[in-house]
């Protein structure tokens, strides 16, 4: 699809020859009744579930504003594969990748989050018009983040992640790993305030599969309303991870990626439940559903009497 073809930005796509307007969404338009669903966009040759898929710029905005369209409140445009035994991507390399798909899906009036762990990418993703920056490293990868962020303003999702792609999985060792990712997150997050970053401007994620095994994850899955408690909004990633394919497994082998979307479903109403501002996934729909399901269950409460 061309950046004409795209509706609101050129000739009507539809047989009425009208053409529709488009108001730039900002973050003020996303609900605020309801946890928001993120959906992933990778533009990398190598991601676990989605690599290879989108790597034409065309093929990355069709995919972009299908998920838009489909309802998704933010899109996360990603260059760099953060699977663990990834290589590196040159933020050139990562920029050339991602620059124009931003422009094409911030013209359509989505919002867009950027999943990068380059400052350099994340200037120029903000100047082409995304609104939230997604690090994956932990600040382990370039300590000039906190002034990047604190001289835009821009909200920032701040994530767990112990060592980097080639390490990560060797550093998966906790003794109680829900109040170690706390603590090291907490410790995090006072870099960004004393850099100057607001607080409200902080989103915490505790970054399951980044540094931790199968049962870290449920542990820190069952400890959202600890992570919620230090007042920031919280942003869960489960999607089709390979610690709902063991748990699917049949036959002694694991789901593949596209077999977990119900499963993944199943946690983000789980995380909608426990208080989430949003999850992280790959198929828009079905989260949607899950959460609508949650909120009305969780409002149709009636107080004991
Ligand atoms: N997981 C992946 C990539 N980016 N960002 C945040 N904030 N949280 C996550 O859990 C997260 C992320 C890995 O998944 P992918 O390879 O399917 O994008």
């Amino acid at each position: 699809m061309s950046l004409g073809a795209i509706p609101g930005t050129g000739p009507a796509t539809s047989p009425l020859p009208v053409i529709k307007k488009i108001t730039a969404r900002t973050l003020a338009d996303l609900p605020v009744d309801r946890t928001l669903v993120m959906g992933i966009l990778n533009i990398t040759e190598d991601s676990f579930s989605d690599g290879g898929k989108y790597t034409n710029a065309d093929d990355a905005i069709s995919h972009g504003l299908r998920m838009y369209y489909g309802g998704a409140d933010i899109i996360d445009v990603g260059g760099e594969s953060t699977r663990p035994g990834a290589d590196p991507v040159d933020p050139a390399e990562e920029q050339k990748r991602i620059l124009p798909v931003i422009k094409a899906l911030a013209k359509a009036g989505a919002i867009i989050s950027v999943d990068t762990m380059h400052t350099s990418t994340a200037r120029a993703a903000l100047e082409a018009g995304a609104h939230i920056i997604n690090d994956v490293s932990g600040l382990t990868h370039e300590p000039d983040m906190p002034a990047l962020m604190a001289e835009t303003g821009a909200p920032y999702v701040l994530m767990h992640r112990r060592g980097d792609a080639a390490s990560m999985v060797t550093e998966a060792s906790y003794t109680d790993v829900v109040t170690e990712v706390l603590a090291e997150l907490t410790e995090l997050r006072e870099r960004f305030i004393a850099a100057g970053v607001k607080p409200e401007a902080l989103i915490l994620d505790p970054g399951l599969g980044f540094a931790k095994d199968h049962e870290h994850n449920w542990e820190l899955l069952n400890a959202l309303d600890r992570f919620t408690a230090l007042g920031h909004r919280v942003l869960v990633g489960t999607s089709r991870k390979r610690f709902l394919g063991a748990l699917l497994t049949v036959d002694g082998k694991p789901a593949a990626p596209a077999q977990r979307d119900a499963a993944t479903a199943a946690t983000s109403a789980l995380a909608a439940a426990n208080g989430a501002w949003g999850v992280r996934v790959h198929d828009v729909p079905s989260s949607l559903d899950a959460i609508k399901v949650a909120r009305a269950w969780s409002a149709a409460r009636v107080p004991a009497l």
